[in-house]
């Protein structure tokens, strides 16, 4: 099947429910027939960007090498689906201007902070609020919401699969030659 390489790039809290939306996007895509790659931490932090930690300057450069990697990934003609806080407006912007405003399909996962904390997966928010986890996003790190995302999607008010639907709906067309 034709496909147009485009860049789904989820944006939103920890616990927010980025990872398994886009999880459950490339599920769908890939029983659609369309070429996809999931770039998310556990393939990145633990791997190309293991000598990166949180500071602002390590999640710039965090975010600076996805979006290289990305764009080689849309040079091979893949859907590339990406999972990542990317706290910063500024960073976002950059990504979208290296691989083309028409090939960045920002998806901004929206959830109140409140509701990401009282979710507390992995216990990370009670850490930060101890101060035994510094810099950490929405505590005491800032996040800054996509003023105008391609999509937004709100985890508190809408059933995972139903958002996942949604998103398919939205994105689909725009991957199709
Ligand atoms: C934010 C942190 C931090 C700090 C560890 N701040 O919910 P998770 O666990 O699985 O996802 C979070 C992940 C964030 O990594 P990103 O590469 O997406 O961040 S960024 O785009 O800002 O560079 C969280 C965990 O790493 N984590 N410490 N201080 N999240």
């Amino acid at each position: 099947m034709k496909q147009k390489p485009k860049l789904i790039w989820f944006t939103g809290l920890s616990g927010s429910g980025k990872s398994t939306l886009a999880n459950g996007t490339e599920v769908q895509l890939h029983e659609k027939g369309f070429k996809t790659f999931l770039l998310d931490g556990d393939n990145v932090r633990a791997g190309l960007n293991k000598d990166l930690g949180f500071s602002e300057e390590d999640r710039i450069e965090n975010i600076r090498r996805i979006g290289e990697v990305s764009k080689l990934m849309l040079d091979a003609g893949l859907i590339v689906i990406s999972a990542f806080i990317s706290p910063f407006r500024h960073d976002r912007k950059l990504i979208e201007q290296l691989v083309g405003k028409d090939n960045f399909l920002e998806i901004f996962v929206d959830c109140p902070l409140e509701i990401c904390e009282q979710r507390d997966v992995k216990g990370l928010y009670k850490k930060a609020r101890q101060g035994i986890i510094q810099n950490f996003t929405g505590i005491n790190s800032p996040y800054e919401k996509p003023l105008s995302p391609f999509l937004r999607v709100q985890t508190d008010q809408m059933e995972l699969d139903k958002a996942i639907q949604l998103i398919i709906k939205k994105v689909q067309p725009e991957l199709k030659k």
